[in-house]
């Protein structure tokens, strides 16, 4: 088989960037390694920038979103019952849409989909082949039966835990990584959300975040041991610990109720360079990976998808290589802010096993800074709305 574009892994980057090739006439296969069910029944994200949003609509997967997604302007960042409201519209001009990752993977499922777009499922051993030449190709099994792809250009959308990373040469590839001292049990619960905003909570006792995902259904995480389990924690002990840590006023109005999902994602920072080796480019988690706290984990796979997709129409339609070219130094640019953002909303909001007094004393001056400091308040508001690609 022959394709323009053979794209690793069906998430969300691999998606997207197949519906936008596809709407400019490029050709892709997407191999995914799970079922569609797999892949929908994962619970992540839960908050768009403005620029993923134009792109899903750009891809003819917005309408639903444009429907059900909730505009919002601000966030509350509360430092016990001190709260701090951030306001995106003063300082931006813009906002973020609460929507859940799972429904913008199901709208692109269903946008690929209405285009008859060109997937295989349940793909195994993959293995990336030639990308240093003008000739790369694909190989894989599916139901015991040996696959080739032959193509021009490969999209690694696989994920942390995919093959695309490592075709670079371990010589050639530079990584950076910090692994966090804790992790995040987040559950879902069918309960109208504490508060009309997302309320990043920092207390004595850990970190916490009220989200949602509608009016009748919320997502609250609390920080937890690296090494705890979602088995550890029975519903009221979640409860009592997000009451413990969010403002007093909040805590009183909490609707809590049965978890329908309970998981625990663990918080680590990684890049990886360069993101391209030949014909072969990476793509979201394939190249960084965020910690939760700045919700910026799929939202900078949107942006290295804008740079990739503009830079294969480029070449496609005006045989111009020179996005293609500049593509890792501009996806990486961008990674590199997303990356300092969620490093620093992490290091002032969580509370670290090693913390001495006068680290806690060091948060509670930078929270001070912000609550009395619009301009770092504007800081914190371009940074979450999302910076321009
Ligand atoms: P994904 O990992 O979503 O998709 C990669 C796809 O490739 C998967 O479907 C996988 O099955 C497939 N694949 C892997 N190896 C393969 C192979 N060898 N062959 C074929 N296919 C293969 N971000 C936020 O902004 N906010 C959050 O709250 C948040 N919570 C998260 C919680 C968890 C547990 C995780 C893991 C991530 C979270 N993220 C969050 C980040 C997340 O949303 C990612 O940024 C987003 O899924 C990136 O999308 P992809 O790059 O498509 O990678
Ligand atoms: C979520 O709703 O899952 C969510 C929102 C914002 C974050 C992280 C997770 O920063």
């Amino acid at each position: 088989m022959r394709t323009q574009v053979a794209i690793i892994g069906g998430g969300p980057s691999g998606l997207l960037l197949s519906q936008l090739l596809h709407r400019a006439g490029i050709e892709s296969v997407v191999l995914e390694r799970k079922t569609k069910d797999y892949v929908l029944s994962r619970i992540r994200a839960g908050v768009l920038e403005v620029g993923l949003v134009d792109q899903l609509r750009a891809a003819g997967a917005g309408a639903r979103l444009d429907r059900d997604g909730i505009i919002h302007d601000g966030t509350v960042i509360s430092y016990g019952d001190e709260q701090i409201r951030v306001d995106f519209t003063e300082h931006t001009g813009t906002h973020v849409t609460v929507y859940g990752q799972t429904e913008v993977t199901r709208d692109l499922y269903d946008a690929r989909e209405a285009m008859n777009g060109n997937f295989a499922f349940n793909v195994e051993g993959v293995a990336i082949h030639d990308t240093d030449t003008n000739t790369p190709f694909v190989t894989y099994h599916v139901d015991g039966s040996e696959h080739r792809l032959d193509c021009d250009y490969v999209a690694g959308c696989d994920g942390f835990h995919g093959v695309s990373r490592a075709t670079i040469p371990e010589n050639v590839r530079r990584e950076y990584e910090k692994i966090y001292p804790f992790g995040w049990l987040g559950i879902l619960s069918e309960t109208p959300p504490v508060h009309d905003e997302l309320i990043y909570a920092s207390s004595d006792v850990g970190f916490a975040l009220c989200s949602m995902r509608n009016e009748n259904l919320s997502r609250y995480y609390v920080q937890c041991e690296i090494t705890d389990s979602p088995d550890n924690w029975s519903d009221d002990a979640f409860w009592e610990a997000l009451k413990r840590r969010i403002p007093e006023e909040h805590a009183t109005n909490l609707v809590t109720g049965p978890s329908i999902e309970k998981s625990i994602a663990p918080l680590r920072s990684f890049v990886s360079e360069p993101m391209r080796w030949g014909r072969l480019f990476l793509c979201g988690d394939a190249a960084h990976i965020v910690p939760p706290t700045g919700a910026k984990g799929l939202n900078t796979a949107a942006s290295d998808v804008h740079y990739l997709s503009q830079a294969l129409i480029q070449f496609y339609t005006a045989n111009d290589s020179e996005c293609i070219e500049r593509y890792s130094e501009k996806a990486l640019a961008r990674v590199w802010k997303a990356e300092r953002f969620s490093w620093w909303m992490t290091s002032l909001l969580h509370r670290f096993p090693d913390q001495s007094a006068f680290d806690i004393r060091m948060q509670q001056a930078e929270v001070a800074f912000l609550r009395d400091n619009t301009s770092a308040q504007a800081v914190l508001a371009q940074n979450y709305v999302g910076l321009p690609y």
